[in-house]
């Protein structure tokens, strides 16, 4: 494949917009605060109001746990209470501008599976491919855990990705995971832009 010209990066017909996991227990306060998740609201609000005003397709994933989800500590599971549907920790922030046209998509709904990836378990995939969408735009959280796990499927269901590297922030359970996660996702074809980019 040629590598893609700067012009090829702009939004258009045939792009959507992922915004992956921007809930408020992700953020500082939250219960799995991802260092520096409240940096990325104003900016994906950048994005969604670019993606709004050229009438291109929105959809928010959210991870909507039942009380007893087995990716939490007391369930023998790797992290603390975490995004319990119709939750205040649940809930998007405040800040967060999504238009009414934003597509909802819950995941991990069940208390016996946890699913990382926006496509694992919903009809997400499907959704997109319905409004002849080519290629998506990633951001979110968090970088090493949902956004991978999202942009990853979003490659097998072979679409085109830009990961949106000035809105997404990383857990680093691990010190460097982060980057890691990046790397992975650059190898795998996807193409890190910024807001400039693409507007
Ligand atoms: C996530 C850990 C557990 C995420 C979700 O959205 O990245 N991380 N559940
Ligand atoms: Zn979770």
């Amino acid at each position: 494949m040629r590598s893609s010209s700067a012009s090829d990066l702009k939004v258009k017909i045939g792009d959507a917009l992922i915004v992956v996991d921007v809930q408020n227990d992700f953020l500082p306060g939250g219960s799995l605060a991802v260092p520096g998740g409240d940096e990325i609201v104003p900016v994906i609000n950048r994005y969604t109001s670019l993606f709004e005003s050229k009438g291109l397709p929105i959809f928010a994933t959210r991870d909507w746990h039942p009380e007893n989800h087995c990716s939490f500590d007391k369930q023998g599971g790797l992290w603390p209470v975490h995004c319990v549907k119709d939750t205040a920790g649940s809930r998007f922030p405040e800040e967060l501008h999504l238009p009414a046209s934003a597509v909802l998509i819950s995941k991990a709904t069940e208390e016996e599976s946890d699913a990382y990836s926006g496509f694992q378990g919903t009809d997400l995939g499907e959704r997109l491919k319905a409004v002849g969408v080519r290629r998506v735009l990633v951001g979110g959280l968090a970088t090493d855990y949902c956004v991978l796990n999202t942009v990853k499927d979003a490659v097998e269901y072979g679409f085109d990705v830009l990961l949106l590297e000035d809105a997404i922030r990383a857990v680093e359970v691990k010190p460097g995971d982060g980057q890691k996660a990046i790397k992975e996702m650059i190898d795998m074809g996807v193409v890190p832009v910024s807001y400039d980019q693409v507007a």
